[in-house]
């Protein structure tokens, strides 16, 4: 009956297979929380996606930014890049099927039994985790009431970057799909940076890592996992956890058992990092 958050995956496949041995996983008893971005850029993404959908009821995802953009090339609103190494799952005959599984993932993942909330990126610091829960609601009302498509389409609209209470709906969205998959740094007022991506330590000095930025109060009574944020690699300050070591640069596949006592397992990259 173990649990496991695993970090960001980008079509890992067969470190997946090896992390899933190392932890012993057994679907029957046991459940495996995705961070998000399950595909893109590397090479298995449709093998990926198939053993996840398999393992079904054993599986908790939250969409990251690749999930979205996979969501948006599906339906024809992005044209793919080589990069984003989707061929396989654009050329598939189910891939009306990978898109369903896709669109009905969350945002944000809250377990109070386990004491950890789950998104790709973080929670904005602004937000209460009782905020974040608000808006990731907001995130599937809005879904089942103008569709996913609308959705797809607010995505691709320039993000909202500050946070203002009495947004209209669909900027809160903008903001929300910001927040929970792309966020990083952040001014030191809360406004999000679009650009930066690196490790903290390379970073000027008026931009702050999100995290940072939450006051310990908001951390204090949960943990707060999250992956997105390769650079940062396996961190922890105090209870915010970033989980994405880069598998598919070069780095590692981590997953972290959370129903006992806190437990690291990683398997390293089929990729040089060079
Ligand atoms: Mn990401």
């Amino acid at each position: 009956m173990a649990t496991f958050v695993i970090g960001d995956v980008h079509g890992c496949f067969n470190e997946l297979q090896s992390l899933f041995s190392i932890i012993d996983f057994n679907p029957e008893n046991d459940t495996a929380i995705f961070v998000g971005d399950l595909v893109g850029r590397g090479p298995q993404s449709l093998e990926v996606l198939d053993f996840v959908i398999d393992v079904d009821k054993a599986a908790i995802h939250v969409l990251g930014n690749y999930d979205i953009r996979l969501l948006g090339i599906l339906h024809g609103l992005i044209i793919p890049e080589r990069s984003d190494n989707f061929s396989q799952i654009l050329n598939s005959s189910n891939k009306q099927m990978y898109a369903n599984w896709l669109s009905s993932s969350k945002l944000l993942y809250y377990s109070p039994e386990l004491n950890i909330v789950v998104t790709h990126a973080g929670i904005p610091p602004q937000w209460t985790l009782e905020k974040a829960i608000e808006y990731a609601n907001h995130f599937e009302t809005y879904k089942t009431n103008k569709g996913l498509l609308k959705i797809l389409q607010d995505a691709l609209l320039p993000p909202i970057l500050t946070w203002k209470e009495g947004m209209k709906p669909e900027d809160i969205i903008r903001y929300t799909l910001f927040g929970f998959t792309k966020m990083k740094y952040c001014y030191g007022d809360g406004t999000f940076d679009e650009t930066c991506q690196g490790a903290p330590e390379q970073q000027s000095h008026s931009l702050v890592p999100w995290f940072r930025l939450r006051n310990q109060k908001q951390n204090d009574y949960q943990r707060l996992i999250f992956g997105h944020w390769a650079a940062l690699g396996l961190l922890q300050e105090g209870s915010v956890i970033c989980c994405d070591t880069g598998c598919v640069w070069g780095g590692k596949l981590t997953a972290i058992q959370v129903d006992e006592e806190m437990k690291v397992f990683q398997v390293p990259s089929a990729f040089d990092e060079t």
